[in-house]
């Protein structure tokens, strides 16, 4: 059985997208066709939407906070966090990266994770901008921080039109550049510009393999394609089976 990451002394980077939460119960963008309450995600998920109508942006993010909290994580997620301790303790580094929100890697165990789109368990002050968990599902909308200006609170999430955080691509971009190998899981290749690792890692030479239930549209870039589920894909084909088997730390 040739594995994805065969021996755990190597610098290997994962970046993973809402294909491997929906065994969780959570839709996918293109599960959904993109759609919540016939409004394009795109056009709630977006700064414009939240200055124009912060009561329905906010009742989108509650929606699938209360949703990820009454998730737990799977088979692929718990996968992916026993890779992490397998390479960490073989002698190896290990960076993923996730385009989720739903904190479900982070439940399952991952430690060195970039969340490059926000979470949905955190908010942010759009006054004195401070950054905080919150898990409360039951604001009276729309929130307001407790700083002196009383500044209107919007999730701490990447919109569409929005930058990443500041260094997170900087980050991801070095970990690949140093990599071994760069491993993407359960996303469909179209949202940038995390969607255009994939090219930066195949430019680079960069050994690359892809688990998706579908061909994404940037099949072409990577070394090995694995067609199916990462539940069941991930804890047989990662790496060597007995601490893939989700026994995770
Ligand atoms: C930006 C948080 C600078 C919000 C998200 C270049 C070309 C074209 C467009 C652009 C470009 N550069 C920038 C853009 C615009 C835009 C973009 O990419 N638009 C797309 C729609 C074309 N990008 C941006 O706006 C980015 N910001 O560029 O800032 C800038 C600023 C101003 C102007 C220009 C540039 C910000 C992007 C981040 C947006 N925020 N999330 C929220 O969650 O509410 S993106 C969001 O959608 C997710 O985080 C994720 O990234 C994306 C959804 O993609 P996937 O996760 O891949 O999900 P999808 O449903 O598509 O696919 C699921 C896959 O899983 C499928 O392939 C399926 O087969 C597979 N699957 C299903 N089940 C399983 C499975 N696989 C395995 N196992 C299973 N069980």
């Amino acid at each position: 059985m040739n594995w994805i990451v065969d021996t755990p002394e190597k610098k290997v980077v994962v970046m993973t997208g809402s294909g491997i939460s929906a065994e969780s119960g959570i839709q996918t963008f293109r599960g959904a066709n993109g759609l919540w309450e016939n409004h394009r995600i795109e056009d709630v998920a977006s700064p414009i939407a939240f200055r124009r109508d912060p009561v329905m942006v906010w009742n989108f993010y509650l929606q699938r906070r209360k949703q990820a909290l009454g998730c737990q994580p799977n088979a692929g997620h718990l996968a992916v966090s026993a890779l992490e301790k397998w390479v960490t303790e073989g002698g190896g580094e290990f960076l993923l990266a996730t385009q989720n929100v739903d904190g479900l890697h982070t439940r399952a165990g991952s430690r060195n994770v970039i969340e490059m789109h926000g979470s949905l368990l955190i908010s942010r002050c759009t006054a004195c901008g401070e950054v905080f968990q919150d898990e409360s599902v039951d604001w009276e909308l729309p929130p307001h921080h407790d700083c002196p200006q009383k500044g209107l609170l919007r999730p701490h999430i990447v919109w569409f039109g929005e930058s990443l955080f500041p260094g997170d691509m900087e980050n991801i971009e070095s970990a690949i550049r140093d990599c071994d190998i760069f491993i993407v899981i359960g996303t469909s290749g179209t949202v940038y510009p995390a969607a255009g690792l994939a090219h930066y890692a195949n430019r680079l030479g960069k050994r690359t393999a892809c688990v998706n239930k579908d061909a994404p549209a940037n099949v072409d870039l990577f070394d090995t394609f694995i067609q199916g589920e990462a539940g069941t894909e991930l804890p047989r084909r990662l790496f060597p089976e007995k601490r893939a088997k989700g026994n995770a730390p």
